[in-house]
């Protein structure tokens, strides 16, 4: 039997800050799994390092599920972002491994395909309207076939999801960036930049848009009539997402399909939501929620209640992440839709082999694993960098949810 001889925790900032877990067996496969939680890396690099690596030597890395069992019970102290990024490291590198041990891509050893390709969406944003509708032009030239729209509130520094430069990157500052928030004003313009983009492109093209978290109940109830008519694809984490019962409300008032989880970390964050079909897409990711072991398990229970899924994709999980989204996505049966935003040149210079985009659709290399090669020598290249993400305040001075 082989077993499990190093576990060793790689950091590497190649215009962002990635954490990577490199497992090496007795008998020389290795596995890698994404450990990037964006703005708060070296909690989880700690938690891998000093308390998961010194339980995984010696250990039969066949045992996958047994091995989650025992990092998530035998830490007594449940779920939490911390834990279950460690958790989901060791949880996709030991499903890179038994991939390699077989030979086969991870995707198979899910079952297969369920689908041709894994349907994206990618991000368009502007600083004004006139520049979404052109930067969703040239997404959509590139053939692809939904868009999240973002635009930025005329004078509010804090408008969400707006890119400066190739690729949207919210930790850019090495302490948290203080933006300006009114609901009021973002209420009143949102729905005017995304009718813009229907009238446009019609309805040919999927169209989402990210609230990230910014309303209560009642407001992201009135945002999501006021846009029924653009028939959204989805509304994405229209109030804070802990309080599951708050979507009730919000399901109650309008048609608009809801998505959130990008930031809930276990299948106990999602049950209520699940089980009472109070959103219509779970977007719990590996990286996040525990690994593809626990991931399957969620979305194994959305299925029940026709949840499908639409996975959190941004530039903050590495392309480890991207390549077991895409092994989980292309088999599940309740497959909704894939965030992905890319990485940058320097990024791919560091992670190789990449999962492949062609129409608007991302397709798993059929090399044994996940099919990622980790460079050190380009990884050293790029040492850490503390980042954090920004924090929003009321036009009054007070915090915000960002
Ligand atoms: O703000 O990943 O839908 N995507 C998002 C992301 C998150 C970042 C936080 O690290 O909401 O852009
Ligand atoms: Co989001």
């Amino acid at each position: 039997m082989a077993t499990i001889e190093r576990a060793e925790v790689l950091i590497t900032s190649p215009g962002r800050n990635f954490v990577t877990l490199r497992i090496t067996t007795s008998d020389g496969a290795t596995g890698l799994g994404d450990a990037t939680l964006n703005g708060r890396e070296l909690a989880v690099a700690s938690y891998l390092r000093d308390h998961l690596a010194p339980l995984l030597i010696g250990r039969d890395p066949a045992r996958i599920e047994d091995t989650w069992q025992y990092l998530y019970k035998g830490a007594y102290w449940r779920r939490g972002p911390v834990t279950m990024t460690a958790i989901a490291a060791v949880d996709v590198a030991l499903w890179d491994i038994k991939g390699k041990v077989a030979g086969l891509p991870v995707y198979q050893l899910l079952g297969g395909r369920s689908r041709d390709g894994v349907l994206v969406y990618c991000h368009a944003s502007g600083a004004s309207t006139d520049e979404l509708l052109d930067d969703v032009a040239a997404y959509a030239e590139k053939g692809f076939k939904a868009v999240r729209a973002q635009a930025a509130v005329p004078g509010l520094s804090g408008s969400y999801g707006v890119r400066k430069g190739t690729i949207y990157e919210p930790a850019a500052t090495a302490l948290p960036d203080e933006q300006a928030w009114s609901t009021e004003e973002y209420l009143d313009f949102a729905p005017g930049y995304l009718g813009k983009v229907r009238e446009r492109f019609g309805f040919g093209i999927h169209l989402l848009h990210d609230v990230h978290h910014r309303l209560t109940p009642i407001e992201a109830a009135r945002f999501g009539k006021s846009v029924e008519d653009l028939r959204l694809f989805w509304m994405e984490d229209p109030t804070p997402a802990e309080n599951q019962e708050a979507f009730r409300l919000i399901r109650q008032h309008t048609t608009t399909p809801i998505a959130t989880g990008e930031v809930l970390t276990s299948i106990w964050d999602v049950q209520q939501l699940i089980t009472e079909q109070l959103i219509d897409y779970v977007r719990t990711t590996v990286v996040h929620a525990g690994g593809i072991t626990h991931l399957r398990r969620i979305f194994d229970l959305a299925a029940l209640y026709q949840v499908r899924t639409g996975s959190h994709g941004a530039t903050d999980l590495s392309p480890v992440t991207t390549a077991a989204a895409v092994a989980v996505d292309i088999s599940v049966p309740n497959f909704g839709i894939q965030e992905h935003m890319g990485h940058t040149p320097a990024t791919y210079e560091v992670f190789h082999g990449a999962p492949r985009l062609e129409g608007g659709m991302l397709h798993p290399s059929e090399a044994p694993g996940l099919g990622i090669t980790y460079d050190d020598e380009a990884a050293a290249r790029f040492p850490y960098e503390p980042r954090y993400l920004p924090v929003a305040r009321r036009l009054d001075g007070s915090v915000h949810d960002w």
